[in-house]
């Protein structure tokens, strides 16, 4: 079993939370909300507003997502989803576990997927410590 980071389109409400559902793809189960130990760029620079976390430590914000529990199964799936190792890198990154009562429970570590081969005006682009597809 394996931990993912998801902060993106496939967080509980957001358009491919789905696909973490279907056990055609594998199993996938939800442990917490969680936040980058280290500030992140994550910017939506494409038309169709896709977010993108770029693997630039330091700038940005501290980065709002969930981590889950993942089979092998669906770690293929995902990597395949994400067109990683083309389009995305799967790395590891730290992270702060957010409790309900907004104490932080620890650090653990995780995979993360990030955009790779972006272009070098997204680092202009404004940054945003959490994703959510309903918000402007
Ligand atoms: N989906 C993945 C990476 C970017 C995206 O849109 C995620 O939710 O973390």
């Amino acid at each position: 079993m394996t931990h993912v980071f998801l902060y993106g389109t496939l967080k509980k409400g957001q358009p491919n939370h789905p696909e973490l559902l279907n056990s055609d793809n594998g199993q996938a189960e939800f442990i917490t909300c969680a936040q980058t130990v280290d500030k992140y760029p994550l910017v939506i620079a494409t038309k169709d507003k896709y977010p993108f976390l770029l693997n630039l430590p330091g700038s940005g914000h501290r980065v709002y997502g969930e981590i889950y529990r993942v089979d092998q199964k669906m770690l293929e799936f995902l990597d395949d989803f994400e067109e990683c190792p083309d389009l995305y890198q799967r790395t590891s990154i730290q992270l702060e576990i957010l409790k309900e009562n907004e104490e932080s429970g620890g650090v653990e570590e995780a995979f993360v997927y990030s955009k790779i081969n972006y272009k070098a005006d997204w680092l202009h682009k404004p940054t945003y410590k959490r994703y959510d597809t309903n918000s402007d």
